[in-house]
């Protein structure tokens, strides 16, 4: 019997978490009074009733604004903070999480304040309980290729606290070769290259990003089963795929949790990983998404360790680090 204490007390790592994407109804709401913020919501529940996505962008739209309430350090520090919290409830024990430098640019708010913030929550985690923590820039695709290297240049300063350089938002109307150059710089500055591909758009998005970006890891993918070739593609090299299956049902990437293709893609030996994305928005934080997936395919114990140890395959972690959990 898998009961959900099993479930919680294994180790695991989550590597697609946009931190803007963990902020919390309540917290929305307080920092948004603190700062004199106006937004359409007063309430928890009129904030949650808000979530009704009928795609990408009708989300993004909502996140963003969300975002707008985060001005001062401690603001960065706290919502930090609340997702590492987050991970001690749910034993993870490594994250990689999404640090997004343009929307916070666009209200006023200097890579030292955010970065600062960010920083001290993550030391307060490592001294308090312990756990490891990488982060990611990433970049928006619906800006120009030369604000993003602008934003790459800035992050020069803070170059060892970034593993890796990825992007999100809108990829249709955005496509990989937009950003040949920023990733081609992004890699001459040796940071790991992977990016959002193949989540709404399809799967010749992500052979681009393979090829015109260089990317070695996909945020979603899950559209690649269009593509049988690129399937074994994805196979044969084990480049892995961080899929959020909450988000995709949210944001109807498939009508239901039912049908995901995540356990189709497990069985045929490609690199999937299970993640929360903006678990803030979609209903649910890591083990939330892990239920999902256990009570629509009845997943078993082999199945469960199977992710989560994909989960550390998929990682930035070093060898030796990832055979802890093998
Ligand atoms: C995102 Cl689910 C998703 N897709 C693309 N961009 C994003 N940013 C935050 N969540
Ligand atoms: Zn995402």
């Amino acid at each position: 019997m898998m009961t959900s204490e099993w479930l919680s007390v294994l180790p695991k790592a989550e590597l697609h978490m946009h931190i803007d994407g963990s902020l919390q109804a309540e917290r929305m709401l307080q920092l948004a009074k603190k700062n004199g913020i106006d937004l359409p919501y007063s309430t928890v529940e009129e904030v949650e009733d808000a979530y009704q996505f009928k795609d990408l962008q009708s989300f993004l739209d909502l996140y963003y604004l969300g975002a707008s309430v985060l001005r001062e350090e401690d603001d960065f520090y706290h919502l930090m903070m609340d997702y590492l919290l987050k991970c001690r409830e749910d034993n993870i024990v490594h994250a990689e999480i999404m640090v997004e430098p343009q929307t916070y640019l666009a209200n006023g708010i200097g890579f030292d304040v955010f970065m600062s913030g960010f920083k001290r929550a993550i030391a307060d985690a490592k001294s308090q309980w312990g756990i490891s923590i990488l982060l990611i820039l990433s970049l928006l695709k619906h800006t120009t290729e030369d604000e993003c290297i602008a934003v790459l240049n800035m992050a020069d300063d803070y170059s060892d606290d970034f593993v890796a350089l990825g992007m999100a938002s809108t990829e249709i109307g955005n496509p990989p070769n937009k950003f040949q150059r920023l990733y081609e710089l992004g890699k001459s500055r040796g940071y790991n290259l992977q990016t959002h591909s193949g989540e709404e758009g399809s799967a010749d998005l992500i052979w681009g990003s393979l090829e015109a970006m260089q990317v070695k890891r996909i945020d979603h993918g899950v559209r690649c089963t269009d593509d049988p070739l690129l399937v074994d593609h994805l196979k044969n090299h084990q480049i892995p795929l961080t899929v959020c299956p909450l988000s995709n049902v949210r944001l109807r990437v498939f009508d239901k949790i039912e049908d995901h293709n995540i356990i189709d893609l497990l069985k045929k030996d490609v690199l999937v990983t299970v993640n929360s994305d903006d678990p803030a928005y979609f209903g649910g934080f890591l083990n939330d998404n892990y239920h999902a997936l256990i009570d629509a395919f009845d997943l078993d114990k082999t199945d469960v360790l199977a992710l989560v140890k994909n989960g550390f395959r998929a990682s930035y972690l070093p060898e030796d680090r990832v055979q802890v959990f093998m």
